[in-house]
């Protein structure tokens, strides 16, 4: 007689993650990140540009067992927002509602179902870059992908287009097997196509020349020589991961109705999108992205993008048709100061 196989807790509450409507689950034992000397290098190097808050309370990026303590495990899970949408001026993520609110959602209802099956309060926190982790170390640690050389965990079944998240628990769990293989082989298809050549070594990212952190994070003015590669970006930048070919296989339909794009973006082109942001005022744009990642930007950088897509696109229409220029010539619309980025040191001969 075969006596049945009684599933694991730690089998049990990775299933429960999957109905909660999460991707993957896994579970890391907390302690020093293996990336942390990366991460000081990192720092040292001044690639975080103005995102000063990556600095404060580094010593608890460096070990996952000082942000909550007591906790000694983390329970990480993967959403999936759809890397099989189209391409446009907004990138995927950032198109529905705010990710942080859906997933800390899930993540509480899964703590509480912990809680209830252990029948006594548990001690926990969860995260969804809200705090002092390195995300995709621990993530790496619990078992779900490796660091690809465009920095992104990369899943070998899902590819990279996920959001993380995590569930810090002072509860006794087996952990899972990191990712100990990398899987980009020779491939340099991100690096190459990165508009901007921000990637200054394989894995090694200067977010300052990062469309995502000039579209979301800069406050200021978008540096002059970097402004024309922008494009049509308009929030955001998906193409170091739009060319992996891990996505190209394994992305995925959007499943999670709270991602999907709202009316104030889907479907629009850049020219159409800048247009509209250029004549918003604070109502409006609170109406159109209240509950959005976009309003991270706030309204003053969303219009510093769109004047900068819609010269961007003024630039691309002179070119096609020169006999019209300089009337075809769309007029900056935000009076802008140039900063250039030659202020920012560029390392030598990349490794690659
Ligand atoms: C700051 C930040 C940014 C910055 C800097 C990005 C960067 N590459 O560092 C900017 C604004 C540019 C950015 C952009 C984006 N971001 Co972001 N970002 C973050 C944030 C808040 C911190 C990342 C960080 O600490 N960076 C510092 C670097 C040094 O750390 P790291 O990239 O994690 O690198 C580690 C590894 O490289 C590792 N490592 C390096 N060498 C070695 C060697 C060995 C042997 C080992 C084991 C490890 C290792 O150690 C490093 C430190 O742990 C995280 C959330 C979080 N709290 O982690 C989200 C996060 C990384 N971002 C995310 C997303 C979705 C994006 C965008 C795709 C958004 C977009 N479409 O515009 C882009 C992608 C750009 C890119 N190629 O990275 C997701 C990534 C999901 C995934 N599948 O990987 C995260 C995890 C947010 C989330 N909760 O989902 N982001
Ligand atoms: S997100 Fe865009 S700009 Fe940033 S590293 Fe990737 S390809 Fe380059
Ligand atoms: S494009 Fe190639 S090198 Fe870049 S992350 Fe994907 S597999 Fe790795």
């Amino acid at each position: 007689m075969t006596v049945p196989r009684i599933p694991s807790f730690e089998h049990r509450i990775k299933a429960q993650a999957y109905g909660l409507g999460f991707d993957l689950a896994g579970i890391a034992r907390l302690g020093v990140a293996d990336g942390a000397a990366a991460f000081d290098d990192w720092i040292a190097h001044g690639y975080a540009g103005d995102m000063h808050y990556l600095e404060r309370r580094a010593e608890l990026r460096r070990d996952s067992r000082l942000p909550v303590p007591g906790a000694t495990c983390a329970i990480v899970v993967a959403l999936d927002y759809g890397g099989r949408q189209p391409s446009g001026p907004v990138a995927r993520y950032a198109r529905g509602d705010d990710y942080h609110d859906v997933m800390l959602d899930k993540l509480r209802a899964l703590h509480a179902w912990i809680e209830s099956e252990v029948q006594r309060p548990v001690p926990g926190k969860p995260y969804v870059d809200t705090g002092p982790i390195l995300e995709r170390d621990l993530a790496r640690r619990a078992g779900l992908g490796w660091l690809g050389k465009n920095t992104n965990l990369i899943n070998p079944t899902l590819g990279s287009f996920f959001f993380l998240g995590s569930l810090f628990l002072a509860l006794d769990l087996a952990p899972d097997q990191p990712s100990a293989t990398d899987h980009c082989g020779t491939c340099t298809r991100c690096l190459d196509a990165c508009p901007t050549q921000a990637f200054v070594a394989p894995g090694v990212l200067d977010a300052r020349r990062c469309i995502s952190y000039l579209t979301i994070e800069l406050k200021g003015d978008v540096p002059a020589d970097l402004q024309p590669l922008m494009g049509e970006l308009l929030y955001g930048c998906d193409v170091c991961q739009e060319v992996c070919p891990w996505n190209v296989k394994f992305a995925r339909e959007l499943a999670q109705p709270a991602f999907i794009a709202r009316a104030a973006v889907a479907g629009k082109d850049a020219g159409t999108l800048a247009r509209e942001i250029v004549s918003m005022d604070d109502e409006s744009f609170r109406a159109a992205f209240k509950g959005s990642p976009l309003k991270r930007a706030k309204l003053r950088g969303l219009k510093r993008n769109a004047a900068v897509v819609l010269d961007n696109l003024a630039l691309t229409a002179e070119a096609a048709a020169p006999a019209r220029a300089p009337h075809g010539r769309l007029p900056s619309l935000a009076p802008r100061t140039h900063t250039p980025s030659d202020q920012l040191p560029r390392p030598q001969n990349p490794k690659r």
